[in-house]
């Protein structure tokens, strides 16, 4: 199977459980619901729901049993992305190859679309009992919280913008790294598995992949910030040269950050040696992770 053979039909059921989600544009408030659509629907990859889901397939479950709290993964990210691209923060004008929120719908509407996309997703795991035990419902919630939270996105955050005072080192971007995009991949690894019921080992080998992946993951991006084509990404490029960014490419060049993305992929997949062929989606993720053009 293609990775493309893989993905297709499970982004397709993740985009139709967003749209099942979300407000539609005709309540009221039907700007706030425009805006809240408008991000959570716009094309983007769909990793975080995939890997929850493919995590979830190599514990012997399947996409069904996790579509809410894959949802929900991406309602989180989406949110994360319209607060990142604030003039606030990252000031950025296009994403996912569009303007960003605040730019077509107000600065206002893009911050209360992001609160209400976060206040949905902890719904949307909540209802994620009709078809998991209550106990794993409450780790997933938990395990969400603590990767959004100061431990994780926001606290990432905070330290890459304070990053771009001064001159990047290893230790910060790691920091960054583990928490700003890390968190929210590791956690959606591990929800998969969690809701299935998931053994302790194969958790704590998701785990350990996951946490490798998100690194992975955030290098290829700061990779494709400076040889990226911006049609392709969808956001600008050279951007975070221009902010001074604490990134692996500041401190290896673009070819040692790719070499060190690829090694962090490769380290992933080793984790899952014992999982056998149900795991091969996850290893397809982690080729597609590195290997990426947009
Ligand atoms: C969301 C709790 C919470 C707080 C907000 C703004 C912020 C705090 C955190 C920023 C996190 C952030 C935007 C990290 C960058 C992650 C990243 C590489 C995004 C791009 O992800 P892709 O490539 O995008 O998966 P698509 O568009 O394909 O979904």
């Amino acid at each position: 199977m293609t990775f493309e053979e893989y993905a297709s039909p499970r982004i397709a059921l993740v985009e139709q459980g967003l749209d099942r989600a979300l407000p539609p544009e005709t309540l009221r408030p039907e700007q706030l619901h425009r805006a809240m659509r408008y991000s959570a629907l716009a094309p983007g990859k769909r990793i975080r729901p995939l890997l929850c889901i493919a995590a979830a397939e190599a514990c012997g479950g399947s996409a069904d049993r996790v579509l809410p709290t894959a949802c929900a993964l991406e309602c989180i990210h989406a949110f994360s992305l319209i607060h990142d691209d604030l003039p606030a923060l990252d000031d950025d004008t296009l994403r996912r190859g569009r303007p960003t929120c605040h730019v077509a719908f107000g600065e206002a509407t893009a911050i209360l679309a992001g609160d209400a996309l976060f206040a949905l997703a902890f719904q949307l795991i909540a209802e994620n009992r009709a078809c998991a035990s209550d106990e794993a419902v409450g780790r997933v919630l938990a395990l969400v919280a603590e990767a959004s939270g100061t431990a994780g996105m926001v606290g990432g955050q905070v330290v890459d913008l304070e990053a771009e005072k001064r001159e990047a080192d290893p230790e910060t971007v790691e920091y960054i790294y583990e928490r700003k995009t890390g968190a929210l991949i590791l956690a959606s690894v591990v929800s998969g598995g969690v809701l299935v019921g998931g053994d302790a080992d194969t958790l704590c080998r998701l785990a350990d992949y996951g946490s490798l992946l998100g690194r992975a993951f955030q290098a290829a991006d700061d990779v494709l910030n400076v040889i990226g084509d911006e049609a392709t990404i969808g956001k600008p490029v050279g951007s975070d040269a221009a902010r001074h960014k604490a990134t692996y490419v500041a401190l290896f060049g673009v070819e040692g950050a790719m070499e060190r993305s690829r090694a962090l992929a490769h380290e992933a997949i080793a984790k899952l040696a014992p999982l056998g062929p149900k795991a091969d989606p996850l290893r397809m993720l982690a080729e597609y992770v590195v290997e990426r053009t947009s």
